[in-house]
């Protein structure tokens, strides 16, 4: 069971994560960057690939500094499994910072038109400039940037439809990329540019670990669930209640005992390992099955659509009723192939 130590949280954060370490080092992240503004050159309109349950923790920290100076457009995908409250509010403020987000689902591809309406209607002034000077017929041309897991090959699956026809090669292009058509007036290039992301702290961590984008034997699957426990019943609890056919006063009562927090949210964990039969000879909850459970029900929809950052806790100085507290360094085992 994951202790939760207040008094040392802050001592611990930098040194805990330290240990989350990492497939993605500097050598690498030099040679990816590089290799990404080398691209870019030929590139008109970047659509930046962010999971819509996590905005913040799936954006890779040097972003805007690598795309500067470029078109931009923000996709919050994976907007089937998110908060739809939330996902306005996403929207609505990546639009006051000036970005134009938009929400894609890449599994059944709703909303990948508007994206490419979108790349359409950045570039018509500069289209119409290029005509009025004699070039006509260029290409948009459009990249596709993310962290690992967001969707960017299901989203480029998609936007470029089956039927696609694929564009040869072309000279300034490594060899490997190829330019895929995706209607007349714009190419994307088939590989998308894979970005590291934020190891700025356990929040990130969990929030990566929930989504399965860093590797379930990265952390110990029951604290990664602990985690999402609290989350859920501090900022869903009747989402989760209802899902597993919990008694909202019943939970009440675990968590307002005198026993020590995180006690009382295990306790939880371990009535959902009850209601779902996971149970070992002997009658105890089988712990990392009710684990596994949970965090498959939450990578699925299945306990409901669920935002881990929400908007008005990072951008409007509200504070998110749960805090992390840091993991254990125990818990944490160093692993060469970090994601998914
Ligand atoms: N529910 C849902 N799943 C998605 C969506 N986009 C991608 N996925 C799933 O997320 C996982 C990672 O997708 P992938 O395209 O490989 O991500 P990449 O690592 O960024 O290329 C796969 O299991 C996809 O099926 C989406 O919009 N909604
Ligand atoms: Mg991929």
């Amino acid at each position: 069971m994951p202790k939760v130590d207040k008094k040392n949280k802050k001592d611990n954060e930098e040194k805990d994560f330290a240990h989350v370490v990492i497939s993605w080092y500097p050598g690498h992240m030099a040679k990816t960057r590089k290799q990404i503004i080398d691209n870019l050159k030929l590139i008109d309109v970047v659509v930046e690939l962010l999971d819509s349950r996590i905005p913040i923790s799936s954006q890779n920290p040097d972003i805007a500094d690598i795309t500067k100076g470029k078109r931009k457009i923000i996709v919050l995908n994976k907007s089937d499994l998110s908060d739809e409250k939330q996902n306005k509010l996403w929207v609505e403020h990546f639009k006051e910072k000036g970005t134009t987000a938009l929400l894609t689902d890449a599994n059944t591809g709703r909303g990948i038109d508007n994206v490419t309406k979108e790349i359409e209607k950045m570039m018509k002034d500069e289209l119409q400039k290029q005509a009025e000077k004699g070039r006509v017929g260029r290409k948009i041309r459009v990249m596709v940037l993310g962290i690992p897991n967001v969707g960017k090959s299901s989203f480029i699956n998609r936007i470029a439809k089956k039927s696609s026809l694929q564009v040869a090669n072309r000279p300034g292009v490594t060899q490997k990329n190829q330019w895929i058509r995706i209607n007349e007036n714009i190419e994307l290039l088939d590989t998308p540019g894979v970005l590291w992301p934020k190891f700025e702290s356990d929040e990130v961590a969990l929030n990566l670990a929930f989504t399965g984008t860093i590797k379930d034997n990265v952390l110990e699957l029951t604290d990664i669930a602990y985690y999402l426990v609290k989350y859920l019943l501090e900022n869903y609890r009747e989402k989760l209640c209802e899902r597993y056919k919990l008694d909202i006063k019943e939970v009440e009562d675990i968590l307002n005992r005198d026993e020590p927090e995180n006690v009382n949210i295990y306790d939880v964990v371990l009535l959902i390992g009850r209601k779902r039969g996971a149970i070992v000879s002997g009658g105890n909850i089988d712990e990392e099955k009710t684990a596994r459970i949970i965090l498959d029900e939450f990578r699925s929809g299945t306990i409901g659509k669920i935002t881990l950052e929400s908007c008005k806790r990072w951008f409007w100085g509200r504070t998110q009723k749960t805090s992390f507290a840091s993991l254990e360094e125990r818990k944490i085992k160093k692993v060469s192939k970090y994601f998914t």
